[in-house]
């Protein structure tokens, strides 16, 4: 790991940290997908096997639901009327006014679904996520299948130049969602409207979901170094 990938590391655990401050007995929460929910839910499981907090989560991936499994956090299925008191979530990137791009780990349509069904959705991210603007991240879209190929034709003329992601270790297999989707990541560069971008995506048949989540989070807690910043739009 070089110094600045343990400097990231080590950010994502502090800003795990203080998210749990956030976290009161009783709580039903969202949780979050990525490296950086992933120490914040086994710092939350830690503290539940300790007796110190009693919590129910549901996850917003299979990953998520395994590891929360795994360290003891009891689990509630989604059912109609369920809603999060708390949601504890990572980003790819955000900018001051709390407009996100998530997806890059394949999970925003669970990230997306869960953390609109929850009355506070607190983001929790290194310094490095913080941007004055989005768009070098490429833009996550959950696709179905058979839509693919007019997908990327709209996503082109939108500006992004879309590429269809395959399994990290072998570039010949096509990603799969959790729910069996394709994952498509568009590379816009520079996102100067992402309402804009949002709504012209929302209107494209067979895009399921798409990874900018505007006016959701509530709040983000970015950790530079051992501080953490509270930002509230
Ligand atoms: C998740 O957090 C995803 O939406 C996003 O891709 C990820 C960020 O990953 P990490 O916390 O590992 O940087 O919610």
């Amino acid at each position: 790991m070089t110094p600045d990938q343990s400097q990231q590391a080590l950010e994502k655990r502090t800003a795990a940290a203080a998210a749990l401050r956030w976290v009161r007995d009783g709580m039903l929460l969202s949780l979050g997908t990525g490296s950086t929910s992933a120490a914040f839910i086994t710092l939350l499981g830690e503290a539940v096997q300790a007796g110190q907090l009693r919590v129910q989560g549901t996850a917003t991936s299979l990953a998520s639901e395994n590891l929360a499994r795994q360290v003891g956090i009891p689990l509630v299925e989604p059912r109609r009327g369920l809603r999060f008191d708390l949601a504890v979530d990572g980003a790819d990137e955000l900018d001051a006014q709390l407009r996100l791009i998530k997806g890059g780990g394949g999970a925003l349509l669970r990230e997306k679904l869960l953390e609109t069904a929850s009355e506070y959705f607190l983001v929790i991210a290194d310094s490095t996520k913080l941007v004055p603007q989005l768009g070098r991240f490429p833009l996550p879209l959950e696709v179905v299948p058979f839509a693919l190929p007019w997908v990327l034709d709209a996503v082109e003329k939108l500006g992004g130049a879309p590429e269809v992601r395959t399994v990290k270790a072998d570039p010949n297999q096509l990603y799969r969602s959790d729910q069996n989707n394709l994952l498509v990541d568009c590379y816009f560069n520079a996102i100067p409207d992402p309402e804009r971008l949002m709504h012209q995506l929302q209107n494209i048949p067979g895009i399921v979901e798409q990874g900018l989540f505007i006016g959701l989070a509530k709040a983000a807690l970015i950790a530079n170094g051992a501080d953490v910043q509270v930002i509230r739009p």
